[in-house]
């Protein structure tokens, strides 16, 4: 929705790796300190995510994943004014973490899980649908279209009237190409380049490229060295007209997309 302010959705991921390992008091501290610091930098939501879905990631229960997000939600939703999003496929996660103080469900899946739609309508809140091809075990092993824009197109809009026959509301949908997910570096460039098309569907549209390999690949670049790379595919993606924004670096994306704003 070109005209609109540009989002950005900082990058808060709380397994077990990502953080200090000193126990829980440290644990849900560190995060909430992360959260304060992409807050003043300039995001206005925080994706809390409990469960990577990195090509090859060991699975983890809905159980635990509750057990690792809700206590750094409900501490952020004290301390920081933030929207908060929580990037799960599980609906008992979804409503754990609603009830601790989500505003919003970003969903890999597109709330493909046996109950996740019913589960959102009843909890009332926005959804993040993201295109995914395959299962991110396995997703990256040899990823086919026939026509990739036209496929995840056809796929979100599809899961979109789904969900609102099940009563979420249209304003309450975003969508996502999902950026790496079952997708060659063609399909990504592909993807990338006609986003104009997914944009003109009248959902607003999010993009995750944050230090992806897609960007690695083109640039030649290991992960610690795509801050550039990543800044300027969010410029790109805005002009294109992408509205929000899902990375790692708010400060760098802010200044950028402040730009992108001003002198559109
Ligand atoms: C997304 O695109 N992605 S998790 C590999 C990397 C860097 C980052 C170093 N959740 C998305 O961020 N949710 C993830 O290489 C997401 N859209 C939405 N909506 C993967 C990730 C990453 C993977």
């Amino acid at each position: 929705m070109a005209g609109d302010e540009p989002v950005i959705m900082g990058i808060l991921n709380v397994t077990p790796d990502s953080f200090s390992d000193g126990g829980e008091y440290d644990r849900v501290d560190a995060a909430v300190a992360r959260a304060l610091a992409m807050q003043a930098e300039g995001a206005q939501v925080i994706d809390v995510g409990g469960e990577s879905t990195r090509p090859g990631a060991q699975p983890v229960n809905a159980e635990q994943e509750i057990e690792r997000v809700v206590p750094v939600i409900e501490a952020v939703r004290r301390q920081c004014e933030v929207q908060i999003s929580i990037d799960t496929s599980k609906p008992e996660v979804m409503a754990a973490a609603v009830r601790a103080g989500a505003n919003l469900v970003n969903d890999v899946k597109a709330l493909r899980a046996e109950g996740a739609v019913e589960c959102c309508a009843e909890l009332g809140v926005s959804v993040c649908l993201m295109h995914m091809q395959g299962e991110p075990r396995t997703m990256q092993q040899s990823p086919e279209y026939s026509g990739v824009v036209a496929e995840v197109r056809d796929f979100l809009l599809a899961r979109a009237q789904y969900c609102m026959e099940a009563g979420i509301a249209v304003e309450q949908i975003l969508f996502d190409p999902g950026f790496g997910f079952g997708k060659s570096l063609e399909h990504n460039i592909e993807l990338f380049s006609r986003l104009p098309e997914l944009c003109a569907l009248d959902f607003p549209v999010l993009i995750g490229v944050s230090r992806k390999s897609m960007l690695g690949t083109i640039l030649d670049r290991p992960v610690e060295q795509r801050l550039i790379g990543s800044v300027a595919a969010a410029v790109i993606a805005y002009g294109k007209g992408a509205r929000w924004f899902r990375v790692h670096d708010v400060a760098e994306t802010r200044d950028a997309l402040e730009l992108c704003r001003v002198l559109d």
